[in-house]
């Protein structure tokens, strides 16, 4: 499928598409939008465009939603975890799993993933453990590499900074003549950033095999896109670089996937990387440290509720004969029961060795680190944590 196939879907049609944080944003951005194309192919409602609707295996749609319900089901033990004080900090996923997941659906093995934060959904795909990923968000150090044979880089907490080694990674590709990909995801907060126009600038000039999907969720913490970005439509940033840019509904599994298909298959020809802006929103907080409450209100929220990504993939996946109500919880029951094998596979380790955050930024420890490692140790004997 081209982008240009989409062309019934530019903006003359925006108004039935999506919106980014404030539902008329669409229709107020002062850009032309003429040159970038708006891809929908299931609406809010889980009705299919039958002209769009791609021809993905009964089997392939199907461990897509199982992604995305354990997506979900991760998710929301996390938090449970987190509120009963045995979880660190933790960044919700809830209302952009189509976003999450669909992303990463047309990546091989060989073919590298860089994300940020919000990831987890996707690292899952990509072959990390949940209790790895527990691991990770506990603050363990063996939770950040990834798992052997998985070429994902570990996921990127200042905003921005994993985009420039991603393109680093596509340039290498094109050196050595390979015919694989990066994906790079991050969001409208970190489009700010100028690394990040850096990267599209190599990458556009250097025809690096890299898809860039920026994920507009609506805000960034409390910041919303408006008052992050002049230019509300991000797509734009591909396009004044000089690639292929296109906006997608991020809460559509299906434009996600059509999207990224085509893009990694652009990037796997030789013809450079692919900008796609992911319309989508933060249904929870920022993070477990975040209230949302103070900048932004229940109305906005509910928009999206209705704009649910699970929800509109089952109703399609019904439609089509592949589910019913029973296979449905069946699957939420057994994703669940996963979520929970996970974090019990995650409490029956052992707890970390305190002396260990001393042991990893120095081959030999300096003689000022050694004595506060000595003052460290002396006061854990005094509180009998050593015992
Ligand atoms: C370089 C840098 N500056 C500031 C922060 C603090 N910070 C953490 S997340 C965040 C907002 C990021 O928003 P966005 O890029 O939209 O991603 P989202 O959290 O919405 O997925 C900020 C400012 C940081 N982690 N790194
Ligand atoms: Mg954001």
């Amino acid at each position: 499928m081209a982008f240009q196939e989409h062309e019934k879907k530019k903006t003359t049609s925006s108004e039935e598409v999506v919106s980014p944080n404030t539902p008329s944003a669409m229709h107020t951005s002062p850009i032309d939008l003429g040159h970038i194309e708006v891809l929908q192919i299931l609406n809010e409602h889980g009705e299919v465009d039958s002209g769009l609707e791609p021809d993905f295996s009964d089997e392939k749609l199907l461990e897509v939603y199982r992604s995305m319900v354990l997506a979900r089901a991760f998710d929301k033990r996390m938090m449970t975890m987190q509120r009963q004080g045995r979880m660190g900090t933790f960044a919700p996923n809830i209302g952009q799993e189509a976003c999450i997941v669909g992303q990463v659906t047309s990546l091989t093995k060989d073919d590298w993933f860089s994300p940020s934060y919000r990831s987890f959904g996707a690292q899952i795909m990509r072959g990390w453990s949940m209790k790895h990923l527990m691991r990770l968000w506990a603050g363990f150090h063996d939770g950040f590499p990834p798992p052997k044979d998985v070429n994902d880089l570990p996921f990127s907490i200042v905003i921005g900074s994993h985009v420039l080694p991603a393109v680093g990674i596509g340039m290498g590709m094109n050196y050595k003549k390979k015919r694989d990909c990066v994906l790079v995801n991050y969001g409208d907060g970190a489009s700010s950033q100028g690394a990040v126009s850096e990267a599209l600038n190599f990458a556009a000039v250097y025809k690096a095999p890299v898809i860039f999907i920026c994920e507009n969720n609506g805000w960034a913490i409390s910041t919303p896109t408006k008052k992050q970005s002049a230019n509300e439509v991000l797509a734009t940033h591909g396009v004044a670089h000089g690639m292929p840019s296109i906006r997608v509904d991020g809460n559509d599994i299906l434009a996600m996937m059509c999207a990224t298909k085509e893009a990694t298959n652009r990037a796997r020809n030789g013809e450079g990387p692919t900008f796609i802006e992911a319309i989508t929103y933060r249904m929870s907080l920022h993070t477990t440290a975040d209230d949302p409450k103070v900048y932004r209100n229940d109305e906005e929220v509910k928009v999206w509720e209705s704009r649910c990504p699970i929800k509109r993939f089952e109703t399609y996946l019904t439609n089509k004969g592949i589910l019913d109500a029973d296979s449905i919880e069946k699957m939420v029951t057994s994703c669940n029961d996963e979520a929970i094998q996970a974090r019990d596979a995650f409490y029956a380790m052992p707890p970390a060795d305190p002396t260990e955050i001393f042991d990893h930024l120095f081959n030999t420890i300096p003689e000022e680190l050694q004595k506060q490692k000595e003052e460290y140790l002396k006061r854990l004997h005094q509180k009998g944590v050593d015992e």
